[in-house]
């Protein structure tokens, strides 16, 4: 059933990271179970119409049960990784204060399964499922959540510290502040469109607070995870150029420029609860490795009511000072992403010109796509070309240290529900059997490979 791309992958270093990914709220379920608080995204999947095929994450893919069936599905890949996160609210039910024993236990296990199976941990701290408890006082938007998410990193880190050295803080604050609070998909359903910006700065400050935190524990390799991608201008025209260097630095220098220059982008800090200047200095703490996210480029022009517009599938907005241009020529995911492997060199290449020396070695957090059914040969084709696409950003002189498939399994894919399928290992919703799919053979035949 698998088909190998022409060639075999170029050579990665011996002691690169290859791994997966997958995140609480996707595939754990169980929400109401050994102590769990409400997280936004309960909440958010229970309003009617929110989810575009009427699905919600209550079971998911039950993975808080199968975790071992998992576990030995990550061995026979051969992952050196597992890329998961720590639900927040499993750990401390109300965001902040009391914590629930039983719910770190579960990560303790999970842990334990995989380290017993040779697959390094690594825990993503934040993937947007924030506790309820925290949001109904005002979630990102206030400054009080930094602090609580450090506390609770402190928690998970006392506890895992021991098995774990490698650790993310946040995931894609950017698609947080710009879906959930500036545009209203995602959760928590805020419309607050450039009056979001707060909670971009107090997820970063979080971070800062965390990574102390992190330290003070005894962690030596830290990251995050955000999602950039190239900004391509939809001509050569000065409105055109404006409105792609606007995107360009909503999506990838708001979040890089902080964490990596320790500044914002001019005109950003002015529009910031303070105080800002200090909080640079924590949130520029140097990182260990900065991690990418990345899926598509984007084709941005200047607004005009006449072209179709949306941000991954979403209408924005008509007081936007840019409009998202379809991108022509290229193959196309089922969620309608074009296909751009050249798009992960541009990206990786530009950021080393961009910030030269102050970029910690990258690690590729995430790269995915949705397709469905289980010879899933748009899949191999996708990762083979990304792979190529990665190699040749190295050979550049981009220090890159790892890559993580997104996902090891289908799983809630947010405001889409069940309806996207990314991963290697098919879901049946019904039975929640799992069943490899090509994909998964064919990397599991490319890793051998790198080992050989
Ligand atoms: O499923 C998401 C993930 O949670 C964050 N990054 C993008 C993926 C695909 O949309």
């Amino acid at each position: 059933m698998t088909t190998l791309p022409p060639s075999p992958l170029p050579r990665f270093p011996a002691d690169f990271l290859w791994g997966v990914s997958t995140s609480a709220q996707q595939i754990e379920g169980a929400v109401d179970e050994d102590g769990r608080g409400r997280t936004t995204w309960d909440a958010f999947a229970a309003e009617p119409g929110r989810i575009r095929d009427g699905s919600d994450a209550l079971v998911a893919t039950d993975h808080y049960h199968r975790y071992p069936e998992d576990v030995a599905l990550l061995k026979e890949l051969g992952a050196g990784a597992y890329r998961f996160s720590v639900a927040w609210a499993r750990v401390l039910p109300e965001g902040a204060g009391a914590v629930n024993k039983a719910g770190l236990d579960f990560y303790d296990r999970l842990v334990d399964e995989l380290c017993a199976a040779g697959v390094r941990p690594v825990p993503t701290l934040f993937h947007w499922d924030t506790p309820l408890a925290l949001e109904e006082r005002g979630g990102w938007l206030r400054r009080d959540t930094a602090r609580r998410f450090a506390e609770y990193a402190d928690v998970v880190a006392a506890r895992l510290g021991d098995r774990v050295d490698r650790w993310i803080t946040l995931n894609e604050p950017a698609e947080l502040t710009l879906l959930g609070y500036g545009l209203g998909e995602h959760a928590p359903g805020k419309r607050l469109l450039f009056d979001a910006l707060p909670a971009a700065h107090h997820q970063l400050l979080g971070h800062g607070l965390a990574v102390q935190a992190l330290r003070a524990r005894g962690a030596d390799s830290i990251g995050i995870a955000n999602s950039h991608g190239p900004t391509w201008a939809a001509s050569g025209s000065g409105p055109d150029k404006s409105a792609a260097d606007f995107y360009d630095l909503l999506l990838n220098r708001l979040f890089a420029d902080p964490l990596l220059l320790g500044r914002y982008p001019d005109g950003i800090a002015e529009m910031l609860p303070g105080p800002v200047a200090d909080d640079l200095d924590v949130i520029s703490q140097r990182l260990d490795w900065y991690g990418v996210n990345y899926y598509q480029p984007t084709l941005v022009g200047a607004p005009d009511g006449d072209l179709p517009s949306d941000f991954a599938g979403i209408e924005v907005p008509p007081d936007m000072p840019f409009s998202v241009r379809e991108i022509e020529g290229y193959p196309r995911t089922a969620f309608g992403w074009p296909v751009v492997p050249d798009a992960l060199t541009e990206l990786l290449t530009s950021f080393r010109e961009r910030y030269g020396d102050r970029l910690p070695p990258v690690v590729i957090t995430e790269n995915g796509c949705s397709y469905d059914g289980l010879d899933d040969q748009e899949r191999i084709t996708y990762i083979d070309g990304h792979l190529r696409a990665l190699h040749r950003a190295m050979e550049a002189g981009v220090d890159v240290r790892g890559y993580f498939v997104w996902s090891l399994m289908d799983n809630f894919e947010w405001a889409e529900g069940n309806a996207q399928r990314f991963g290697l290992v098919h879901i049946d919703y019904e039975t929640l059997a799992r069943t490899p799919k090509a994909s998964f053979h064919w990397l599991r035949d490319a890793l051998r490979g790198q080992r050989a």
